[in-house]
């Protein structure tokens, strides 16, 4: 190897550190993925212990800068840059234990698993997107509580992978757009991915490609720490957002595996280890960081702990304190409950026959008007899902004071973003689009779960009822595809009562996503009493006959309103049965079996939903029937598309009718 300065030495070692933990934990779990730690190691050194502003004591300081890890398989680069700063959490036995049960060192990284892992990564190009949710969050807040209390950056490493993923193009588009400067994208620009060369898949001039979407951009030899610390400094002082295409050799280190893809994703072996060790000039026993090493890192973890000291004086001195304080608890939920409460007794008396997207606007006005903490947004479909509500201005390049974000055709980077709006602190973000594209987001929608963040997904547009558009725009699995998601609430309203409850029930979430189902078409307001939140149990009774029950009619959102002609029908025939509208199947399997069982009723059950029916069965029981869709819709008025295919009360009545022997 080449003659380095002090310095460059100091950072070498330092960087030899992560590359020797990453090979050692790799090896020791028998898997993961060494490649990228050992080929990014450098450039994470100069990142952490020359830029980065944060105090490894104190991993959830408000204003510390952002670093998201893009390309999560190579979890053991931020585990080892863990360990090495000093960061709570993260021991010398936890990365022994790397990717074994329990551990916080899971095989990729898992937000809330360890002080300090931003986000969940590991699904290429979701942690670019995330960090864009993050930049856009940082500036959001800092338009409120000004500079002194705001003032990071966000960095990402990202891989070949990562901007392979179509999701990069839509996250680098949005932040170019809004000129996100203080968002910084070190692309480990190896030139390997898993099936080997990135050039049997693309010849994408990355850094045209950036700067096509209004990013500075640069090239450096991600091995040369000086290089990449200009390239980091260039990259802060530009106006745009930038990206520093890091050239970089995967495993590097291995002799006689560095630049292929064999060390991207597999343990070096043993004999590989013993030379590496020799090439790296690292004679040191697994796990084992000589002492000057560690100190200087450990001081490098202490780094902005002066910085974040000066932080919690000027925010103490704050007139804003006070107020920043109760925007980080994000506590949406008592701002909103009082107003919500009076709204639904003033629907209740004016009955509305609206959509329920219409009534989620109706629902929204009050929010917004009733907290700060709500940024809304929509996929370019601002009025078809109706997300935004006077006076809230728009996000644009240069001004963030606005709390209404035009994501743009992008409905994957507007989950994405919503995820590291969420994630940064404080606002409740919420996203529109159809219901059937929300399939394009879906990705995210799972990390939103996965990862437990307070995200609402406005789905509009959520049958056949949409008419026109026909079978491309109507979701006919898409209900049954979000339920399968743990950890999501579905909640498909049936009025504007509901759809007011079931907006204060999504806000008031502290660790899970939701999404609301919403009609194109008018819904009558339902007869109910609105003293108290019936969806919070998830489902109700809506109608009860007098002297028990011959069948029970269950229905979710627009069909509920069939289900109560159904039952009418039935009525004037003598057969008695209960209406039940299910908003959110989540929250009713989480009651008490006994409230279960007193809903769902003893008599034959009829679903009915303008969907498919898996999932149903859950509810309906042997002695049923379904009344839905059983394969795409059509191209036609939603009155014609509902009788075509028979989801009509008459529909209802018969199958109920045959259920009971017929009468
Ligand atoms: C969305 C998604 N698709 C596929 C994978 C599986 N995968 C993990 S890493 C990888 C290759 C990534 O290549 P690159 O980013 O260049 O990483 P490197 O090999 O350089 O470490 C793939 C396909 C994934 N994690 N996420
Ligand atoms: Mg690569």
């Amino acid at each position: 190897m080449f003659e380095l300065t002090e310095a460059a030495a100091d950072t070498r070692n330092c960087a030899n550190a992560i590359r020797a933990l990453a090979m050692d934990a790799v090896e020791k779990a028998k898997s993961g993925h060494p490649g990228m730690p050992m080929g990014m190691a450098d450039v994470a050194t100069v990142l952490f212990q020359r830029f980065m502003k944060f105090d490894a004591a104190e991993p959830t300081w408000p204003d510390r800068d952002r670093f998201v890890l893009s390309a999560g398989h190579g979890s053991m680069l931020l585990y080892a840059l863990h360990y090495l700063l000093g960061y709570p959490g993260m021991s010398r036995a936890d990365l022994e234990n790397f990717r074994q049960f329990g551990a916080p060192t899971a095989g990729h990284p898992e937000y809330g698993h360890a002080p300090g892992v931003e986000t969940t990564t590991g699904p290429l190009g979701q942690g670019l997107a995330t960090a864009v949710g993050m930049a856009i969050a940082e500036r959001l807040t800092a338009a409120r509580f000004g500079d002194d209390l705001v003032d990071h950056n966000t960095y990402v490493i990202a891989g070949d992978g990562c901007l392979m993923e179509g999701l990069s193009h839509e996250a680098i588009d949005l932040a170019g757009h809004l000129k996100l400067s203080r968002l910084i994208v070190l692309w480990d620009d190896n030139s390997i991915s898993i099936d080997g060369p990135t050039d049997l898949a693309t010849s994408m001039d990355q850094c045209a490609r950036f700067a096509a979407a209004g990013w500075h951009t640069q090239r450096v030899d991600g091995h040369d720490p000086e290089a990449v610390t200009a390239a980091i400094a260039a990259a802060k002082a530009d106006p745009r957002p930038s990206m520093i295409a890091c050239r970089t050799v995967i495993g590097y280190g291995s002799p006689g595996k560095q630049g292929k893809e064999s060390v991207h994703g597999a343990p070096l072996g043993e004999a590989e280890i013993v030379a590496t060790r020799t090439a790296l000039d690292w004679p040191h026993t697994p796990f084992d960081v000589p002492e000057a090493i560690l100190a200087t890192w450990r001081a490098a973890g202490r780094r902005g702990a002066s910085a974040r000291e000066d932080w919690e004086k000027r925010r103490a001195a704050s007139p804003k304190a006070r107020a920043f304080e109760t925007f980080l608890k994000g506590d949406v939920a008592a701002e909103v409950a009082g107003p919500l409460a009076e709204f639904r007794v003033k629907m209740a008396a004016e009955k509305p026959k609206v959509a329920t997207r219409k009534s989620s606007e109706m629902a929204l006005g009050v929010i917004n008007e009733a907290t700060g903490a709500t940024i809304g947004g929509s996929a370019d479909l601002t009025h078809s899902n109706f997300t935004i509500t006077k006076g809230m201005g728009s996000v644009r390049p240069g001004d963030f004071s606005g709390r209404y974000i035009h994501y743009g055709v992008r409905e994957f980077g507007m989950a994405a973003a919503m995820n590291g709006i969420a994630l940064h602190g404080g606002f409740a973000p919420y996203g529109g689009t159809f219901l059937v594209f929300s399939d394009y987001a879906r990705g995210a929608i799972r990390l939103s779960a996965l990862m437990g963040l307070r995200v609402v997904y406005v789905l509009t547009h959520d049958s056949i009822g949409l008419g026109e558009d026909g079978p491309t725009h109507q979701p006919v699995e898409h209900l049954a595809s979000l339920r399968a998601l743990p950890n999501l609430l579905v909640f498909r309203p049936a009025d504007a009562i509901e759809t007011a409850e079931c907006w204060e029930l999504a806000l008031a979430q502290s660790a899970t996503p939701s999404m609301l189902s919403l009609s194109r078409q008018n819904l009558p307001t339902l007869e109910r009493p609105v003293t108290e939140n019936l969806s919070a149990k998830g489902a109700y009774v809506l109608r009860e006959p007098a002297g028990g029950r011959d069948a029970t009619i269950l229905a979710t959102g627009s069909e509920v309103e069939i289900a109560l002609a159904g039952a009418d029908l039935l009525a004037a025939k003598g057969v008695k049965a209960a209406v039940v509208s299910m908003p959110c199947w989540e929250l009713f399997e989480a009651q008490p079996a006994s409230y279960r069982a007193q809903v769902l009723g003893t008599a034959p059950r009829v679903g009915v939903e303008a969907a498919v029916r898996l999932g149903w069965d859950r509810w309906l029981g042997d002695n049923s029937a379904f009344i839905g869709m059983s394969g795409f819709g059509a191209s036609a008025p939603a009155a014609t598309l509902y009788k075509h295919f028979g989801i009509t009360a008459e529909a209802v009545a018969e199958a109920a009718t045959g259920l009971i022997g017929g009468r």
